[in-house]
């Protein structure tokens, strides 16, 4: 006889749920498409998309842009892994960005996106982006699509809630997924985790005039996980919401020990009380480490720098500015809508959506309406702070978007659908069904106080029968719903590349104008740049030699290099003079161990090559530059060291 203990029991429940969902046969239904949905996506040759969408690559580490409604890939912008297509993280200027306190790192996961705002809407400005396994944030800059700044985060493992905006970009907030011991070296028992162990929320400060990050202090919290978050708006612009799990702090099997609990939390941190508590000099420093580094658009370089010390602020000793709102089932989700009254959770597990109402939540911590605290932080009675719940909206909700006309959409994972509710009477009004699997969605704007409504895209995790097998391995995939009815339509399918978890997307007319078309020759400040080819030589220091040399229809100077000896560190630096929109150059030299370089007019790239062997080695331009572009080539000569 075999007995079963709570712990498998429970197990058991959530496995069937699961692989009774993975078992479920896919229903495709593409005779439910019309004709009306090719018109809507078609997007004429020669003319634009009216949106641009910003997805995240999952584990490519990468950002992808893509057109809506045509679902056509514009551009992967390289950010947190390597890129030998343009030489990101291959070339010397570029290498510093990849630095971390570990070493330079040739790879992350890339989850989340957040445009940068002002007054509760996109500004068109910076692109921010997550990387998971080693917690960092990336700026990208929105006229140049180029990664400007990347800031590791200390304390934090698995940098999952992050990186989510204040209302007028003042901070990016990041929360940890995994807690851990504070500090730098903490060699201490895994055992030991409810009482070694800390969550943190990073708060990094932005400067509004370049964009810069610094990591202005971080918040230590009890021993739990952080999962997503989104920041207040309007009336709660103050404020900042944190989804939690594990509150039953499993060190260990959390699939079993992580679920015991029917309630894990929402945090609620008042960010400006935070502030002023940092400025009555109420943190502590810590010794920790991180790298930070920034690409300087005028030397095209970047550069890195390692941090040492960090604020923390512990809300169980300074009071009135976290608190916890208990909320269904491992909540996934948190998210805002845009008057910023009301904080939707999803619960992982959970077969009901809880609202929860900013004013209500005010009400009760002036009342204190708490049901006690958890390790020092007052817990929000529930019913206190809720506004309602979504009843049977759909099974395993993850994440909530909104229409700005009173309306929220949720997807739904297990049951495979995205579901629209009315957010005054909680009253279900639509579903449909995603094929398969649905992770995040987003509508542009969706997450701002003012959306631009329109559309919604689907990302799912699943795609079985949705288009030409490719092996084992399928292509990752999203779906458009155009939402302006009554009723969402699906209306066209469109692979991704890498795992799309969330997006961003804002009207084109926000931001293509301001597009970089070229750099400045004259503004070039590398410190290796070469302005014109009279300039162009070879310079020798030892045994590094630097080759200034130039690119332009269809040659380069000098393309006959002599004097270079086994064993020598050559730095080929290419300077692309043209003065033009959409010419670059590639280079590229046999038996290189550092990819290729592709250089922007008006740019200075950097490609470095130590020769294992005599002989005559050639280059050549990568990039189909010209008619004569299968000119543009030369040689290099390698003597005995
Ligand atoms: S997670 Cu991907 S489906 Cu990393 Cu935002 Cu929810
Ligand atoms: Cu330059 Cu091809």
């Amino acid at each position: 006889m075999i007995h079963l203990n709570n712990n498998s029991m429970r197990l058991c429940s959530i496995a069937v749920l699961l692989v009774a969902f993975a078992s479920c046969k896919p229903r495709n239904e593409a005779g439910a498409i019309t004709a009306g949905a090719a018109e809507k996506v078609y997007v004429a040759p020669g003319k634009y998309d009216e949106f641009y969408n910003f997805v995240s690559g999952g584990f490519n580490g990468q950002v992808s842009v893509y057109g809506i409604p045509s679902g056509r890939l514009l551009k992967i912008i390289p950010v947190f892994s390597v890129m030998p297509e343009n030489g990101y993280g291959y070339s010397e200027e570029t290498k510093p960005m990849l630095e971390t306190s570990h070493g330079s790192l040739p790879w992350d996961d890339q989850h989340h996106l957040e445009l940068s705002q002002k007054d509760g809407t996109p500004d068109g400005r910076w692109l921010f982006a997550n990387a998971n396994n080693t917690p960092r944030v990336a700026r990208i800059n929105l006229a140049t699509f180029k990664t400007e700044e990347i800031l590791e985060l200390p304390n934090s493992a698995g940098n999952h809630s992050s990186p989510f905006c204040t209302e007028n970009t003042e901070y990016v907030v990041a929360g940890t997924r995994f807690s851990v011991p504070i500090g730098d070296n903490q060699d201490v028992p895994i055992a030991d985790y409810k009482k070694s162990f800390n969550g943190t929320i990073s708060f990094i400060k932005i400067d509004s005039s370049n964009g810069r990050m610094s990591l202005a202090f971080q918040l230590l919290t009890p021993a739990i996980n952080f999962d997503l978050s989104h920041a207040g708006k309007g009336k709660s612009h103050d404020w900042f919401f944190f989804s939690c799990y594990n509150v039953e702090q499993a060190h260990t099997l959390l699939e079993v020990n992580a679920s015991q609990r029917d309630k894990d939390f929402i945090m609620a941190v008042n960010w400006k009380k935070a502030e002023e508590y940092i400025r009555n000099n109420k943190g502590t420093l810590k010794n920790s480490r991180y790298a930070h580094n920034v690409y300087n658009e005028t030397t095209h370089s970047a550069t890195s720098t390692i941090e040492n010390k960090v604020l923390t602020l512990d809300p169980s000793q300074l009071k009135d500015f976290v608190y916890f709102i208990p909320c269904p089932k491992s909540p996934h989700g948190v998210d805002i809508d845009p008057t910023g009254e009301y904080i939707v959770g999803s619960g992982k597990l959970a077969a009901l959506i809880p609202v929860f109402s900013f004013d209500k939540l005010m009400a009760a911590i002036e009342k204190k309406d708490f049901d006690g605290d958890y390790q020092g932080i007052p817990v929000v009675k529930y019913e206190s702070a809720l506004y309602g719940e979504v009843q049977k909206p759909g099974l395993g909700p993850l994440h909530t978007e909104f229409d700005g006309k009173g309306n929220a959409y949720t997807s739904f994972f297990v049951s495979s659908e995205v579901v629209k509710w009315n957010i005054k009477d909680l009253k279900v009004l639509d579903r449909k069904p995603t094929y398969y699997s649905v992770g995040h969605l987003c509508i542009p704007g969706g997450d701002t106080k003012k959306p631009f409504g329109k559309y919604l895209i689907a990302y799912n995790k699943i795609t079985k029968d949705r288009y030409l097998p490719t092996g084992p391995e399928l292509a990752q995939s999203a779906q458009l719903y155009d939402i302006s009815g009554d009723k969402m339509e699906l209306i066209l399918d469109f692979p991704t590349v890498g795992e799309p978890h969330y997006a961003q997307a804002l009207p084109a007319e926000l931001i293509k104008n301001n597009s970089v078309k070229y750099f400045k020759i004259d503004e070039n400040k590398h410190p290796y740049v070469t302005r014109g080819e009279k300039e162009a030589k070879v310079v020798r220091e030892g045994n590094k030699v630097h080759v200034y040399i130039t690119a332009i229809r269809s040659h380069f100077t000098p393309d006959n290099i002599e004097g270079v000896r086994v064993g020598d560190e050559v730095y080929f630096h290419v300077t692309n003079l043209e003065q033009d929109w959409d010419i670059p150059h590639g280079f590229a030299v046999k038996g290189a161990a550092n990819a290729e370089i592709l250089i922007m007019p008006g740019e200075t790239c950097t490609l470095k090559w130590v020769p294992d062997a005599e002989g005559v080695f050639p280059i050549y331009c990568t990039d189909f530059c010209s008619a004569l572009h299968q000119e543009m080539q030369g040689y290099v000569r390698v003597s005995k060291a």
